[in-house]
């Protein structure tokens, strides 16, 4: 199987994680993430939503989504775990990985796309207002994660899961290329961040720095 990926981007991070953590080897195939390759009619075939990660299959179907596809990984391979063993922890898992797509990933996202880095590219007319809004709801998110890995070692429960993923590659690329850094001072996110981080399948699959 190959993923259509890009070094170090966040999104085929996550799959590139999950996929190592099952021991599962994919074909990386880089695009021109620059040259807008994934935008182009022949990419749009795969994805036509024109964004990374694809996984495209060896009979040459294709799932985007970096969410439909670890599901996938999961169903061929379904140890170790990572989407949930029984009805409470699965719903658990999906609570606390919906909180951080929309709750985080969304911020991050506003903050990237109408800060100065994507202003450089000149596609789109940034909002100085939705880069701040979009800091301002990371930097609360970040606080509230740090409140409840208090309580808890990892972000769904007390074993790694995809919500842990997720969570990782979305705080690494907003720390190395959004100017969010999460704040010295929030001492359960760093141990956290630091305990996933020493995993093998993380540490093997570095993000943007
Ligand atoms: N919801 C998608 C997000 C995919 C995404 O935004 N990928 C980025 C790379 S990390 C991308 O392709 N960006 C290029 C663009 O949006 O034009 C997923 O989970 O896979």
């Amino acid at each position: 199987m190959k993923l259509y990926s890009f070094p170090g981007a966040p999104n085929p991070r996550r799959v590139l994680i999950f996929a190592a953590e099952k021991d599962l080897a994919l074909e990386v195939v880089n695009v021109d993430l620059p040259g807008r390759e994934i935008k182009q009619p022949e990419f749009l075939k795969k994805n036509p939503s024109g964004k990374i990660p694809v996984l495209e299959l060896d009979d040459g179907r294709c799932i985007a989504e970096s969410v439909a596809i670890s599901r996938y990984l999961e169903s061929l391979v379904p140890e170790p775990n990572l989407f949930g063993m029984d009805a409470y922890e699965t719903a658990v898992i999906e609570m606390q990985h919906r909180f951080i797509e929309f709750e985080l990933n969304m911020q991050i996202g506003f903050a990237w796309v109408h800060g100065p880095i994507v202003a450089k590219m000149g596609l789109i007319e940034p909002i100085e207002e939705m880069r701040r809004r979009g800091d301002a709801g990371a930097r609360s998110y970040y606080k509230r994660l740090n409140r409840e890995l208090e309580t808890r070692d990892y972000v769904a429960g007390d074993r790694f899961t995809i919500a842990d993923i997720t969570a990782l590659c979305m705080i690494d690329f907003a720390s190395a290329m959004v100017n969010l850094k999460p704040d010295e001072t929030l001492d359960a996110l760093w141990r956290w961040h630091a305990r996933v981080s020493e995993r093998p399948a993380v540490a093997n699959q570095a993000g943007m720095s």
